[in-house]
């Protein structure tokens, strides 16, 4: 897979030389291209923004170098065979960065990141490209950062552990807690390791046991509980038909039952004391 980044801030992307995507690139399985944008500015003082149209606070990052440093990079991938990357534009308005996002964008060859700083870019430069190639807006949460540089090294992370290779062993993330497809979307629970006794603490009797019925079952019940805690969301959204008979034991001792019509789980209570479960 082939990735460039466009920014003012190159050097926000060093991570990219270190860990997973660092290593994925030592073997060439992955290519990285980070370009600074001011390479396409022509005035004395390496102009990237100005005031915005309609007035309001901030700046909005300009055309013309956005203009020139994309086409430069695309005639570049061009000629080293790739077909149309997919352009990937960080923003706090974009769509959420999920899970799903993730695995299909691994399926790209190449990937075109433009993080911005400032208020953004100008729009006509997203619709200008968007007639070329397909273009994704992504978010990575619900706060706002200074720029996009933060989010790249995000999306770039979750896809290229997705690629064949990368990770040690494939089986790895079909059990990933966003995994599209998984029976339920459930947070993972706890894990150890040894030693069995540290400052006093052991660990769960079952997981010694060598058990594995046993293991597995405490493992999702531990995942339930975990979820309930800090995702009721993903309860909520669960087909109950995801649900075994243990699994709905469990639900109901952390307080879900069936909707009426049995098409979700609903909590019947809920802290009404402010305290954080
Ligand atoms: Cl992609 N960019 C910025 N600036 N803020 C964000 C974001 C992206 N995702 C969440 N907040």
């Amino acid at each position: 897979m082939r990735l460039d980044v466009v920014t003012i801030f190159p050097e926000y992307l060093e991570p990219l030389n270190v860990s997973l995507v660092g290593k994925a690139r030592a073997r060439g399985q992955l290519h990285v291209h980070v370009h600074d944008l001011r390479a396409w500015t022509y005035d004395r003082h390496n102009t990237v923004d100005d005031t915005p149209y309609g007035g309001g606070p901030g700046m909005v990052m300009k055309t013309e170098p956005w203009g020139d440093a994309l086409d430069s990079v695309l005639a570049d991938g061009y000629e080293a065979g790739s077909r149309e990357p997919a352009l990937i534009v960080p923003t706090p308005s974009g769509r959420p960065f999920t899970q799903e996002l993730a695995v299909h964008l691994s399926e790209r060859p190449w990937l075109l990141f433009t993080p911005a700083r400032y208020e953004g870019i100008d729009r006509r430069v997203v619709d200008e490209y968007a007639t070329r190639m397909p273009v994704y807006e992504v978010s990575i949460g619900d706060y706002v950062l200074a720029g996009g540089e933060a989010a790249v090294l995000v999306v770039t992370e979750a896809v290229a552990r997705l690629l064949p290779g990368v990770l040690g062993n494939a089986e790895s993330h079909r059990d990933d807690s966003f995994a599209p497809g998984a029976m339920a979307n459930l947070l993972e629970g706890p894990v150890h390791t040894k030693p069995p006794l540290w400052r006093g603490r052991g660990v769960p009797d079952v997981l010694l046991s060598g058990h594995h019925g046993k293991i597995a079952r405490w493992r999702r019940d531990e995942a339930l509980r975990r979820t309930t805690a800090h995702r009721p969301d993903l309860i909520e959204r669960c087909d109950p038909k995801a649900f075994d008979k243990k699994d709905r034991e469990m639900l109901s001792i952390l307080g879900w039952e069936p909707d009426p019509d049995g098409e979700r789980y609903g909590r019947f209570w809920r802290r009404t004391d402010g305290v954080e479960e």
